[in-house]
C-alpha cells in the first residue's frame, strides 16, 4: 500500500524554495528554524521524489547581492539541479518583502517604484529562461490598499495592464518560450488585493495586448479565503484554457492564509480537485505552495513536504476508484450528467421555438417533482474518499 503512494518525477510534483525554506517567521513570532540552503532543498526534494523546484529571485539570490555573489548563488544552484535531475518549471519575482514595495510594485503610486519592479522582474525572467522555466508566476501581494482614496483602482488596473503588456512584449522580442500565470489572492498582506479571485484575473487577462501569453496560477487557500469553491474556479480556468500552473495547499475556511500541506483543511474540495485535474488531463506541474508549521523542526519540514505528495497520490487513487466503480457510473446516469453534456438546442433557435414540448406542452409540475439523486452519488464519493468502498 505504501509503495503505491511513493512519488516519482513522473507525478510532476514541484515545490517553491520558499516553502520548505520558510523559517516560521509570522506577524506575532520570530523564526523557529534556521535558514535552509537552496542546494540542500534541491537535494532533499529530489530524494523525496519531487521533479521540480521553483523560486522567487530573492529566495535564490539574497536581495542586494553583488553581481559576483549573484553568479555564485546561481552556479551552486545549477550544479545541484544537474546533480539531482530536478527541473525548474516556474520562477517568480519577490515584489513584496522589501519596504520599497509597501504600496505595491506594478501598481505602486510611485512611478519610479513601478519602473524598478518591472526591471527586477525582467532581470529574473532572463534567469528563469536560462534555467529552463516555461512559466513565470506573478502574485501581486502588495498590489492593493487598506483605504478607499489611497488607490484609484481603475487607474491601478491600467498600470497593471501596462506592466503585463510590457512583460509580454519582452518575452516576445527575446523569443522566449515563457508564459505568465497571474496568482489571485483576496487579501493579506494588503487589506484588499487587486485581482482577488480566479474570475477577476481571467477577466483582466482578456484586456491585455497578448492574452494568449497570460493565464492563471490559482492557489487552493486563496480562493477558499474568499469562501469560494476552488475546484469550480479551476474548472473555469481549464474551460478558458488558462490553467497555466497551480499552487496546491490546505486551508480551513475563511481566515488568514494558512498554507497548510495539501490535504489538510477542506479534504472534500481536495478530493474533487484531484479528480478534476486527473480527469481533465492537466499536464502541468502539481506545485505545492505550503508552509510547514512553525512548530516543526527540519525533520517535520520534510515530513510535511512528503505529506503533500502522498496525499495527492492517495486522492488520485481514490478518485480513480470512484470513477471506475460500476455503481458510481449508474449513479452518474441517474443524476443525468450525460444529459448536461448534451447541447440544449442542437435543433437551433428555430427548432426550439417550433418545439411545443419545450414549452406549450411541457409539464413543469412533473419535471419539478423529479429527484436528482445527488445524495446517493455524493455518498458514494464520500465512501470512496473515506476508504469505505
Ligand atoms: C502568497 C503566495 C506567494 C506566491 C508566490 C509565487 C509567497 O500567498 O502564494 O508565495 O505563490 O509569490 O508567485
Ligand atoms: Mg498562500
Ligand atoms: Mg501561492
Amino acid at each position: 500500500m505504501t509503495e503505491r503512494f511513493t512519488p516519482t518525477p513522473e507525478d510532476k510534483f514541484s515545490f517553491g524554495l520558499w516553502t520548505v525554506g520558510w523559517q516560521g517567521r509570522d506577524p506575532f513570532g520570530d523564526a523557529t528554524r534556521a535558514a535552509l540552503d537552496p542546494v540542500e532543498s534541491v537535494q532533499r526534494l529530489a530524494e523525496l521524489g519531487a521533479y521540480g523546484v521553483t523560486f522567487h529571485d530573492d529566495d535564490l539570490i539574497p536581495f542586494g547581492s553583488s553581481d559576483t555573489e549573484r553568479e555564485s548563488h546561481i552556479k551552486r544552484f545549477r550544479q545541484a539541479l544537474d546533480a539531482t535531475g530536478l527541473v525548474v518549471p516556474m520562477a517568480t519575482t519577490n515584489l513584496f518583502t522589501h519596504p520599497v514595495f509597501k504600496d505595491g510594485a506594478f501598481t505602486a503610486n510611485d512611478r519610479d517604484i513601478r519602473r524598478y519592479a518591472l526591471r527586477k522582474t525582467l532581470r529574473n525572467i532572463d534567469l528563469a529562461v536560462e534555467l529552463g522555466a516555461h512559466t513565470y508566476v506573478a502574485w501581486g501581494g502588495r498590489e492593493g490598499a487598506e483605504s478607499g482614496a489611497a488607490k484609484d483602482v481603475r487607474v491601478a488596473l491600467d498600470r497593471m495592464k501596462e506592466a503585463f503588456d510590457l512583460l509580454g512584449q519582452y518575452v516576445t522580442e527575446q523569443g522566449y518560450d515563457l508564459r505568465f500565470a497571474v496568482e489571485p489572492k483576496p487579501n493579506e498582506p494588503r487589506g484588499d488585493i487587486l485581482l482577488p479571485t480566479v474570475g477577476h484575473a481571467l477577466a483582466f487577462i482578456e484586456r491585455l495586448e497578448r492574452p494568449e501569453l497570460v493565464g492563471v496560477n490559482p492557489e487552493t487557500g486563496h480562493e477558499q479565503m474568499a469562501g469560494l469553491n476552488f475546484t469550480h474556479g479551476i474548472a473555469q480556468a481549464l474551460w478558458a484554457g488558462k490553467l497555466f500552473h497551480i499552487d496546491l495547499n490546505g486551508q480551513s475556511g475563511i481566515k488568514y492564509d494558512q498554507d497548510l500541506r495539501f490535504g489538510s483543511g477542506n479534504l472534500r474540495d481536495a478530493f474533487w480537485l484531484v479528480d478534476l485535474l486527473e480527469s481533465a488531463g492537466y499536464t502541468g506541474p502539481r506545485h505545492f505552495d505550503f508552509k510547514p508549521p512553525r512548530t516543526e523542526d527540519m525533520a517535520g519540514v520534510w515530513a510535511s513536504a512528503a505529506g503533500n505528495m502522498r496525499n495527492y497520490l492517495i486522492l488520485k487513487a481514490r478518485s480513480a476508484a470512484f470513477r471506475a466503480d460500476p455503481e458510481v457510473r449508474e449513479a452518474l446516469r441517474a443524476a443525468r450528467l450525460h444529459d448536461l453534456a448534451r447541447p440544449t438546442a442542437e435543433d437551433g433557435l428555430a427548432g426550439l421555438l417550433a418545439d411545443r414540448t419545450a414549452f406549450e406542452d411541457f409539464d413543469a409540475e412533473e419535471a419539478g417533482e423529479r429527484g436528482m439523486a445527488f445524495e446517493h452519488l455524493d455518498q458514494l464519493a464520500l465512501d470512496h474518499l473515506l476508504g469505505a468502498r
